[in-house]
């Protein structure tokens, strides 16, 4: 993205909002939908939940939908979207097509392809098939997408008559080459031309998060001092367990070729990698490897589970915070509703009694405790306010009220001032404008990206089904967030006889002898896992939907299971024992779990026991 369009975190502030889309944008074309299920959530928090109310606008005012995904319900029924289901991961393809079909026809703009992008005369040879022999035409596309040819074409010429916006969701860029749909995405707007157009043009995860759309307030807010790591090793969070069962071992990222580390200690605090790293059999394996292992944890959850040490930290709702983000417009008190459990500590607390045995708790805390940060970070907020003219009470009337609604702030034209003058108002790219053809990315001599955006065969999908038949989507819950509360009663009562829900196509069911509440187990060549079958012809025909956060639940070593097959085995219904450990491409290493293929067959055997929710046995000291 940054070698793209500019910097992402920048782009998601400035895109499109949801009141320019309702009252500009004919059409949205939305790959990967706009799942309502996501909007549930907002990093920081959200005063209110705006994303159904503000699609509701967008219907009122006859703004037509498309969602290209496997699962109908990526949009919300009350869209009436067109639904068109390519096969998973051959979006690139499709929007090759699209475009290709917008210049053979003549639809695109020439004016803003040379006016504000780079590279277009290096990528269109191969658009066209002038430089490898192969147009990537509809009826290319069809062939790899599945989606009829005919539909492909007319949805280009739908796109050039009308004022469009198109939409990828984040979940396309976890899957093999995860980077090119949404480099193709960004080049098929340019090509159409209406980047920088009220309502047209681009824009990133409208289904992600509730904040994407949303004006906001527009105040970042401050933090706690971050200091400066001394360590300067570092890699993809996805690349884990490659790093500890290869030490030393050197591996490319971007450009670079970096090592590495040795790690003999592992200190996790905020994250599950039992929930979020791909074939966590394999990661359950290389675990064994370090030294010591830190969990800093609330939950007795497997991140805590396969801990040497941990640390028991609280919730949110047991200690002080405030809660807000820039696209938001509330300011919220998080008063502590009840007393911390247990021993349990909040995490500033654990850190600062750290702190204080490496002997630098000072430097650490800066003399603050809990609410003393709450009102420096709230007054550092107000500050910021102040200095765009926006009055904040003060600390203890904020506090005393619960929450502060902050005016909103009018968000410009998403690129207008670039489209109008591109030499004057540059994007943060190196040439300054949209590069479909990036030298930086061509100069980083991986073969798989010659410099601009091009489909390749991801090396798991529905075009080569040799090994396993159907593809898995591994997509987020809609009954919690990634794992967490999966021990609630929400997430419990979503479950089939215990086990996460399955969803699978009817054709694929009755194919198996498969009926709804059923148990199957899910396989391939990387793990297995049991989950409660929901028939459904939501599900597009040949994948099966399995979401991630069942708490991994692998077979006890009782001596009746071999350990290394146990550990790749999740009797909850984690679709992570199945998913691949491998980066989306040496750019990014990002995790491709989408990339998965997959069998179901009924599950006759006897239940193994669901042990990831139980809680811990503990030993009273002698
Ligand atoms: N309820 C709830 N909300 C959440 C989260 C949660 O855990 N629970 N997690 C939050 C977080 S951290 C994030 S990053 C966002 C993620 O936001 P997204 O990445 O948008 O969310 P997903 O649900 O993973 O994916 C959306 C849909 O993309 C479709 N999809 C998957 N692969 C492909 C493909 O190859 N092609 C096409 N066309 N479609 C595909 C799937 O059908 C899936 O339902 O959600 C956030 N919101
Ligand atoms: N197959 C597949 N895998 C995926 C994805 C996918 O779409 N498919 N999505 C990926 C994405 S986008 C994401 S963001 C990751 C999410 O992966 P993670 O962020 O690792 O998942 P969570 O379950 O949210 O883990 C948060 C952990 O922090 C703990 N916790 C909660 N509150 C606190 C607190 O106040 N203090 C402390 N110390 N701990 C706390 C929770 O109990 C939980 O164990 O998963 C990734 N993995
Ligand atoms: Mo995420």
């Amino acid at each position: 993205m940054p070698h793209v369009l500019g910097n992402f975190f920048e782009l998601l502030l400035k895109m499109p909002t949801w009141e320019q889309i309702a009252a500009n944008t004919e059409l949205v074309v939305a790959f990967g939908g706009l799942a309502m299920k996501n909007t549930q959530v907002h990093a920081g928090g959200f005063g209110r939940h705006i994303a159904r109310e503000a699609q509701q606008a967008c219907v009122a005012r006859g703004v037509e939908f498309v969602s290209l995904s496997a699962l109908r319900d990526d949009a919300a029924e009350f869209l009436n979207a067109a639904w068109l289901c390519p096969r998973p991961n051959s979006d690139t393809a499709v929007m090759l097509a699209l475009a290709h079909t917008l210049v053979r026809e003549g639809l695109h703009n020439e004016d803003f392809l040379a006016r504000c992008c780079v590279g277009w005369e290096k990528f269109r040879p191969y658009l066209l098939g002038e430089s490898d022999g192969v147009a990537k035409d509809a009826d290319w596309a069809a062939k790899i997408s599945g989606l009829p040819a005919a539909t492909i074409r007319d949805l280009a010429r739908r796109m050039a008559g009308k004022r469009t916006l198109i939409t990828v969701s984040w979940s396309l860029q976890r899957a093999d080459h995860g980077e090119m749909p949404y480099w193709m995405s960004i080049v098929l707007a340019a090509v159409l031309g209406q980047i920088g157009l009220p309502g047209g043009g681009i824009g990133f995860g409208y289904g992600a998060v509730n904040g994407m759309g949303a004006g906001g307030a527009r105040i970042p807010l401050p933090a706690l001092s971050q200091g400066v790591n001394p360590v300067s090793a570092f890699i993809p969070v996805a690349r884990i367990a490659d790093m500890l069962e290869n030490p030393g071992a050197a591996f490319a990222y971007n450009g670079r070729m970096l090592n590495y580390p040795d790690a003999r200690m592992i200190y996790w605090c905020g994250g599950n990698p039992f929930h979020h790293h791909q074939q966590i059999g394999r990661l359950a394996r290389a675990w064994q490897m370090p030294e010591t292992i830190i969990a800093h944890e609330p939950w007795w959850n497997a991140h805590a589970r396969h801990a040497d040490i941990v640390l028991p930290s609280t919730t949110t709702v047991e200690r002080n915070d405030i809660a807000g983000t820039v696209q938001d417009t509330y300011a919220l008190a998080m008063q502590k509703a009840v007393a911390p459990f247990g021993q349990a500590r909040n995490d500033h607390d654990i850190f600062a009694a750290l702190a204080e045995r490496l002997g630098f708790r000072e430097a650490f805390t800066e003399g603050r405790d809990e609410m003393g940060w709450v009102e420096t970070l709230y007054t550092r907020w107000r500050d910021r306010a102040a200095a765009q003219n926006v009055e904040m009470p003060a600390f203890q009337a904020f506090w005393e009220a619960g929450h502060f609604r902050l005016p909103e702030q009018p968000v410009p034209v998403f690129l207008a001032d670039f489209r109008a003058a591109p030499d004057v108002h540059k994007l943060t790219t190196p040439s300054g404008k949209i590069e479909i053809f990036s030298a930086t990315v061509a100069g980083l001599g991986y073969d798989d990206y010659p410099g601009y955006p091009v489909w390749h065969e991801p090396v798991e999908w529905l075009g080569n089904t040799r090994a396993y038949p159907l593809h898995l989507i591994s997509n987020q819950p809609r009954t919690r967030l990634h794992s967490q509360l999966d021990n609630g009663i929400v997430s419990q009562t979503s479950k089939v006889n215990g086990r996460e829900p399955i969803w699978i196509h009817p054709a694929d069911a009755a194919a198996r002898g498969i009926a709804g509440g059923d148990i199957v187990r899910v396989f391939n060549g990387r793990g297995a896992c049991l989950a409660g079958v929901v028939v459904t012809d939501g599900v597009m025909r040949g994948v099966v939907q399995l979401a991630t956060g069942a708490w991994y639940a692998p077979l006890p070593e009782d001596g009746a299971h071999d350990q290394s097959n146990s550990l790749s085995f999740c009797a909850a219904g984690n679709p992570n024992v199945l998913t691949r450990d491998a980066g989306t491409s040496r750019l990014a290493q990002g995790p491709g779990a989408h990339t998965c293929l997959v069998n179901v067959e009924k599950y006759t055997g006897t239940l193994p026991p669901l042990t990831s929710q139980e809680p811990p046995v503990v030993v009273p000291r002698t």
